[in-house]
């Protein structure tokens, strides 16, 4: 087995089973080209257990993640359908290392995009927007790595949740979004914090999965990423995320 496909194994491993890994250091270091062959390759491992692709998720794409995090670049991972939760649906934390969520926007796509693109193009490939929360699980010993680790580990992505589906002119540039768990609001932010507006992080989508022979499909859902830092989940919690004028969406973990 190649070095590649070997960490494509521990990194699928430790998110199919919820145990934390070291990160990769040293001779097993991961450039960036190397790190997005190894996220395809442990996609690959879930699609043969029949997985499907619906989508991408951006990450990174907030000065309060890059913070919160210490990795300062535009990240992205692939969604699949066995990541989707319910809109008011139940997780267990047993699924997860050290599971946070964060609130975004959702993007439906109704037209393929593909390379370099104008946000105006971006927005004409949109169905529908909607609020939505990431469920975010880094596989990393105490959620600590470096930007090769993370892409490695399809962006820390986890699971995802999706609110009600909105017009596609709705204006999403400058709207409130609220991260609420148990009824407290625990974050708040604009989503003008992700990358501007939001249709930059489709932009940025369509431009950066290409490099990697990936389109966005007609039907994929494309998460922009959060506005604002991610909230540690616990057993029991209830997890609220409000997008002004949109709506929200919401989950709980099973206690
Ligand atoms: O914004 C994101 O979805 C970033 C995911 C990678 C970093 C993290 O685990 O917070
Ligand atoms: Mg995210």
């Amino acid at each position: 087995m190649s070095d590649l496909a070997n960490a494509a194994q521990i990194v699928d491993e430790a998110a199919r089973t919820a145990n934390a890994i070291p990160q990769f250091t040293g001779d097993q270091a991961l450039g960036l080209d190397d790190a997005y062959a190894v996220q395809a390759l442990s996609l690959a491992r879930r699609y043969a257990r029949g997985e499907r692709r619906v989508g991408f998720k951006m990450g990174l794409t907030s000065r309060a993640k890059m913070l919160q995090v210490g990795v300062d670049e535009v990240i992205w991972g692939r969604l699949t359908n066995a990541m989707r939760v319910e809109e008011g649906g139940e997780v267990a934390m047993e699924s997860y290392v050290h599971p946070r969520a964060e609130p975004e926007i959702a993007f439906l796509l109704a037209e393929p995009l593909s390379g370099d693109i104008s946000a105006v193009q971006a927005m004409a490939a949109v169905e529908a927007v909607a609020p939505a929360v990431e469920i975010i699980d880094s596989r990393y010993q105490n959620f600590k790595f470096s930007l090769g680790d993370v892409v490695a580990d399809n962006s820390s992505s986890s699971g995802f949740i999706v609110g009600n589906w909105c017009a596609p002119e709705s204006d999403i540039s400058n709207l409130g979004m609220l991260l609420e768990a148990n009824g407290r609001v625990v974050q708040a932010g604009s989503s003008a914090a992700i990358l501007g507006h939001p249709v930059r992080a489709l932009v940025a989508a369509a431009r950066m999965v290409a490099k990697w022979g990936e389109t966005l499909q007609a039907g994929d859902i494309v998460l922009a990423g959060a506005a604002t830092a991610a909230h540690h989940l616990q057993p029991g919690m209830n997890i609220r995320v409000s997008v002004q004028n949109l709506g929200s969406a919401s989950f709980s973990v099973r206690k």
